[in-house]
C-alpha cells in the first residue's frame, strides 16, 4: 500500500490515519514545484494532479476523506471506524461529511484571503463568521465528550481533527474553548505528531 503525499497538505488525514493503525505503508513524497504532481503518472491516479492517492493492489484512490475511511475498512480490528449499519457509523459519515462541507469552505477561503493579504476586509470578516457558526456542533460535543464518537478516538476525529487544525493555524479557532482543549488532545497523539513532523 503505497500514500502518495506531499508534505503540509491535505496528505496529512491519510498520513495520520495510517500512523494511528500501524500497519505498513509506503510513504511517496511528491514535490509539485519538480512537477511531481503533473507527470502522467500521477495525473493517471489522480486527474486534478493533487494529494493524497492511496495505490492499494486493487487500484487508487483519491479524497482525503475518502482514503481515510477506505483504511479503517482495512483494518476493521483497529476499531476505527463502526460496523456497517451502526449508530456510530452513521456518526462518522455525520462527521466527516461535516468537516469536508461545513468547516473546510471557510478554511479554503479564509487561506486564499490571507494569501492576497486580505485579512482586514470585510470579506474576511464574514469568512470568520461562517467559520464560528461552523464550529457550534463541535463546541457543544465536546462539552460531554472527549472525542466525537462515544468515549474512543475514530477515523472521524482524524478527519475533523486535521481541519481543526488547519483552521487552527490560521487563528479561526476563537472563543470555542471546548474545541481548543479537544484540538490538544489530539495533538497530543504521538500519531498527530508523526503526521504533522515534516
Ligand atoms: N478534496 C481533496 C482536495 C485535494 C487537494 O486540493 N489537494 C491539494 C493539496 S491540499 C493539492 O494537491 N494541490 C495541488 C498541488 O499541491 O500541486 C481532498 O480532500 O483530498
Amino acid at each position: 500500500m503505497k500514500l502518495y503525499f506531499v508534505p503540509r497538505t491535505r496528505s496529512t488525514r491519510p498520513r495520520w490515519m495510517l500512523e494511528e493503525l500501524g500497519v505498513p505503508h509506503e510513504l511517496v513524497r511528491l514535490d509539485p514545484s519538480k512537477g511531481d504532481t503533473r507527470s502522467d503518472e500521477h495525473t493517471n491516479r489522480h486527474p486534478l494532479q493533487h494529494v493524497p492517492v492511496l495505490e492499494t493492489r486493487d487500484g487508487s484512490v483519491f479524497e482525503s476523506a475518502a482514503i481515510v475511511l477506505h483504511l479503517a475498512d482495512l483494518h476493521p480490528e483497529k476499531k476505527l471506524l463502526g460496523p456497517v449499519g451502526s449508530h456510530a457509523r452513521a456518526l462518522a459519515y455525520q462527521w466527516l461529511f461535516f468537516a469536508m462541507t461545513e468547516l473546510e469552505p471557510p478554511c479554503i477561503e479564509f487561506t486564499l484571503l490571507k494569501k492576497a493579504g486580505q485579512l482586514d476586509t470585510p470579506e474576511a470578516h464574514a469568512v470568520r463568521e461562517k467559520f464560528s457558526l461552523a464550529i457550534r456542533p463541535l463546541e457543544r460535543r465536546f462539552s460531554s465528550g472527549d472525542y466525537l464518537i462515544g468515549d474512543e478516538f475514530s477515523a472521524a476525529d482524524v478527519v475533523v481533527g486535521a481541519v481543526l487544525s488547519w483552521a487552527n493555524s490560521l487563528g479561526l479557532v476563537a472563543d470555542a474553548p471546548n474545541v481548543s482543549v479537544y484540538l490538544e488532545r489530539i495533538k497530543a497523539r504521538p500519531a498527530f505528531k508523526r503526521a504533522f513532523g515534516d
